[in-house]
């Protein structure tokens, strides 16, 4: 495995302008021929080198005559002196038997393509780099009766019948200049949703979904999500479709989400199939979002990409601010906020602090399917978030346009993209840039204190910075505070911009000393360190203007709580929890006027993962038993109110109330299972799949004895629909009970399970690695070597997915010395196996370094 470096950056000795493919799909004997306009870029006389793996080459030819080619090491080297020629390759591939679901493969019967990052290799010897963008043409041929649907990108120009074969071909054209990783193919048989949209200047695009026979029912919402994104991203940002048809593939079998290749996305099922009585409010959410951002990539991803995959956050930071962005105008933008900072602060600090952490733009990589991290998309996404907030909407907008300006049809870095947006704002960013290369979360500690004779608070903010086991740069930290008064007016509600190491900022004529909301709706990705007292939070929660804030508040107020009563625990003491953090918890349950989608946000106690990224160091045990007092103790104080809201909610239809209702009934069976009948009575007779799955987690997490035979149940109605057994399959997966793992181990024979399917072992095997958290952590070490054992599997057939689901082993340093050690010994054993792939080998060594 050889690691490559962002400084090591050259220029390609060649580029493609055109390329021909014709795709001959013929089961294991598929055949690829490219025959590609290449040119020579500058003086030199090195080799054309070409990319490619899995492949059996069967000729290669330039200007029409056999060319003079060697093979080394999955290259293929062409000597030529000269400097434009016509190169064609013909290789042949194995669909059938690519289980990595990465280059040409099948899914469901389907022939199917992933080719970012570097997937594009594995159909044909290539160019295989984001920085040589051609035009395509490409020719499909295929069995006409299995593979009725054959889809490309762009525009299709030729079809026709071969009929003493039985197979068909169609021919499609890509007017826009591409990197081969937004190339795709699809063939197979599916039912499909036919809709257009008319764009702002009055052309007419086709827009088609394409999901598996039977499933025409639910790809509505993709459909209409679709329309709303095309329709914001004309509103917000004036970028307009520009190809004649858009088209959705949803398949079964995907590593991804989904993926942007240029007018052909190809999706996971996941974030496709929808109807109410399959999908969950959130699968609703998580569809629109996903096919938002796939569709804000034809602008920040397709017509401008990346020169370099370690520039991958340019394209991935900025498409998943544009998501959260539309989310957020259409939804409710408080929720996603949170929701967000749930992701920066549960999962991507966790990376940060951990042996992966790296710069939203890395500097050296060895696989690069291991960099679609929470740090380059969702910490990249917080990067752009910090310069809108800088430049303003008018600034930011306008940095965009000029982006666009000057780099419409090029492949660029993420300092063109900071040019731009300092150029067209005229704000100096030479300090902003650095959080582009330096990794880890900074600290930044407040203090604070009121000057009663003069009428002054001084508030003094000081940023850390430890990268990577040094110490940082300064950054430049855009920190966002309102000052409320004693009666909960606000005072002051401004952005500051911290560029030193410590600051001192003062605020005068104030009558008393303030209340601070700090770092109000997480205007930075760092850590907040302020001691706040308990009647200062409560009356954050009660008083601050951003709802984001007062679910900070509500969230540092119970977990103050669980900290407290894991310190009383070490120390033998009896545990409590405070008569205002019960008030302040009973308050939000009996506020009319509150947002029921921010109450149900407010009222989920923070999980123990969520927990464990407070602390530098856990005992895990103590936590559990602090974590499940203080939930029983709020639950049990506020019952009455509980179920008069549960009943109050059971009476309205929308998915904030369901939210609110779920939590309701969760917290409920806590506190007795004689809130069983309750949980019966909702899953019976639910009329969509969130209030099912809310009573089924209800029970799942309070192990109520009714638990088994709703699983049964559910499992007899839904035994067939794939999408809905993953939840399922997740369900058993998260309950915290000795006998899981045994319980997993039966459950991988199911006929609903596959090691094969990601969707499956995600549902199942990752689902409990990652948020099973004490049973993972059991302290006989059983977790882990269960995810080991997996992961032995998986490291051969989809390295990609065993890759993703070995972070909770690699994430030790909070554990104890025992626990850390049993994590460590996984570790060796990986590291030993004698096929180690790529992926692993990065994560694994890196976690034993
Ligand atoms: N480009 C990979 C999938 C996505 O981020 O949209
Ligand atoms: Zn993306």
């Amino acid at each position: 495995a050889q690691e490559k470096h962002l400084k090591d950056y050259t220029k390609p000795a060649f580029t493609i302008s055109h390329v021909d493919l014709n795709v001959i799909l013929d089961g294991k004997n598929t055949k690829v021929t490219a025959i590609s306009k290449v040119i020579r870029n500058g003086e030199h006389q090195h080799d054309l080198v070409l990319d490619g793996e899995q492949l059996s080459l069967s000729s290669v030819k330039l200007n029409g005559s056999a060319a003079n080619y060697r093979q080394h090491d999955s290259q293929l080297m062409i000597s030529t002196d000269q400097n434009e020629f016509e190169l064609e390759v013909v290789t042949s591939l194995d669909p059938e038997a690519n289980s990595s679901l990465e280059g040409l493969f099948m899914s469901d019967g389907a022939y199917c393509t992933q080719c970012e990052a570097e997937g594009f290799r594995r159909i044909t010897y290539f160019l295989d780099r984001p920085d040589v963008l051609a035009i395509y043409s490409v020719r499909i041929e295929a069995d006409k009766h299995a593979f009725p649907f054959l889809l490309s990108n762009g525009n299709l120009v030729d079809k026709g019948e071969m009929p003493r074969s039985g197979r068909h071909f169609v021919k499609w054209h890509d007017p826009f200049p591409k990197p081969s990783y937004l190339f795709a193919l699809v063939a197979g048989d599916f039912d499909l949703l036919n809709d257009s949209f008319t764009t702002q200047s009055g052309r007419e695009v086709k827009l088609q979904v394409f999901v598996d026979k039977g499933n025409l029912h639910k790809a509505d919402h993709a459909m209409a999500s679709l329309k709303k994104s095309m329709k914001w991203d004309e509103t917000r940002f004036g970028l307009e479709y520009d190809l004649d048809i858009y088209m959705i593939v949803a398949v079964d079998f995907f590593n991804m989400g989904a993926m942007e290749n240029k007018g052909l996305n190809v999706f996971n099922t996941k974030y496709v199939l929808a109807d109410k009585a399959s999908a969950t409010d959130d699968d609703y959410h998580g569809i629109e979002s996903v096919v938002g951002h796939e569709y804000f990539h034809n602008w920040t991803g397709n017509r401008v990409t990346c020169r370099d995959w370690f520039q991958l956050s340019l394209k991935e930071g900025l498409t998943v601010f544009r998501d959260q962005e539309f989310s957020s105008d259409v939804g409710s933008r408080a929720v996603n906020r949170i929701q967000a900072i749930r992701v920066m602060k549960n999962q991507q600090f966790a990376e940060d602090a951990g042996p992966m952490s790296h710069p939203i733009r890395p500097e050296s990589v060895i696989e690069m399917n291991n960099f679609y991290t929470v740090t380059v998309y969702d910490k990249g996404a917080e990067v752009i978030r910090m310069m809108h907030t800088i430049l303003g909407e008018d600034g930011f907008q306008a940095g965009m346009k000029c982006y666009f300006e000057r780099h419409d049809g090029q492949a660029v870095t993420c300092d063109d993209f900071v040019n731009a947006m300092q150029d067209a704002s005229g704000k100096d960013l030479t300090l902003f840039r650095r959080w582009y290369s330096q990794a880890g979360t900074p600290v930044v500690t407040v203090k604070d204190h009121f000057d009663a004779d003069k009428g002054e608070y001084h508030l003094t903010i000081t940023q850390q910075v430890i990268s990577q086991g040094i110490k940082g740069q300064t950054l430049h930290i855009p920190f966002s505070v309102e000052l409320l008064d004693s009666s909960g007016q606000s005072i002051v509600n401004k952005v500051l911009d911290v560029t030193k190491a410590s600051h001192t900022f003062v605020f005068d004529e104030l009558e008393s000393a303030p209340t601070a909301s700090l770092l109000q709706d997480f205007s930075a990705p760092v850590k907040l360190v302020y001691d706040f007292t308990i009647d200062q939070l409560v009356h954050l929660m009660r008083h601050a203007s951003s709802e984001v804030a007062r679910w900070e508040a509500s969230v540092q107020l119970v977990s103050q709580s669980i900290w407290n009563n894991v310190a009383q625990l070490q120390q033998q003491k009896v545990m409590m929890v405070d008569t205002r953090v019960v008030e302040a918890f009973r308050g939000v349950i009996l506020d009319a006027n509150i947002d029921q989608a921010l109450a149900a946000e407010i009222l989920s106690i923070p999980s123990a993962s969520a927990l464990i990224e407070q602390v530098d160091k856990v005992d895990l045990d103590a936590l559990a038993k602090a974590r499940e007092f203080v939930v029983e103790e709020l639950a049990s104080a506020c019952e009455d109110e509980l179920l008069a809201r549960y009943r109050e909610l059971l009476l309205v239809d929308n998915s904030g109330a369901r939210a609110f209702k779920n939590i309701a009934l969760s917290l409920l069976c806590q506190v007795t299972d004689t809130h069983q009948s309750l949980v019966e009575k909702q899953y019976y007779s639910a009329r969509n799949m969130t209030d099912s799955l809310g009573a089924l987690k209800a029970a799942a997490t309070a192990k109520l004895a009714c638990l088994p035979m709703l699983l049964n149940d559910f499992e007899s109605t839904w035994e067939s629909t794939p999408l809905v057994m993953d939840k399922w399959l997740t369900l058993q997966a998260l309950i915290n009970s000795d006998d899981v793992i045994e319980q997993i181990k039966t459950l991988t024979k199911h006929s609903s399970f596959s090691f094969s399917n990601p969707n499956r072992v995600r549902s199942l095997i990752g689902a409990f690695a990652a948020a099973n958290t004490y049973q993972f952590h059991r302290a006989d070490g059983e977790g882990y070597r269960y995810l080991t054992k997996v992961l032995v599997k998986l490291n051969k057939s989809n390295p990609q997915v065993a890759s993703r689901m070995i972070t909770p082993l690699i994430q030790f340093a909070k554990f104890d010395q025992q626990r850390q050690q049993l994590m460590k010994q996984c570790l060796v054993e990986l590291k030993s196996l004698p096929d180690l792939s790529n992926d692993l080998y990065e994560k694994v060594t890196k976690s034993l370094a």
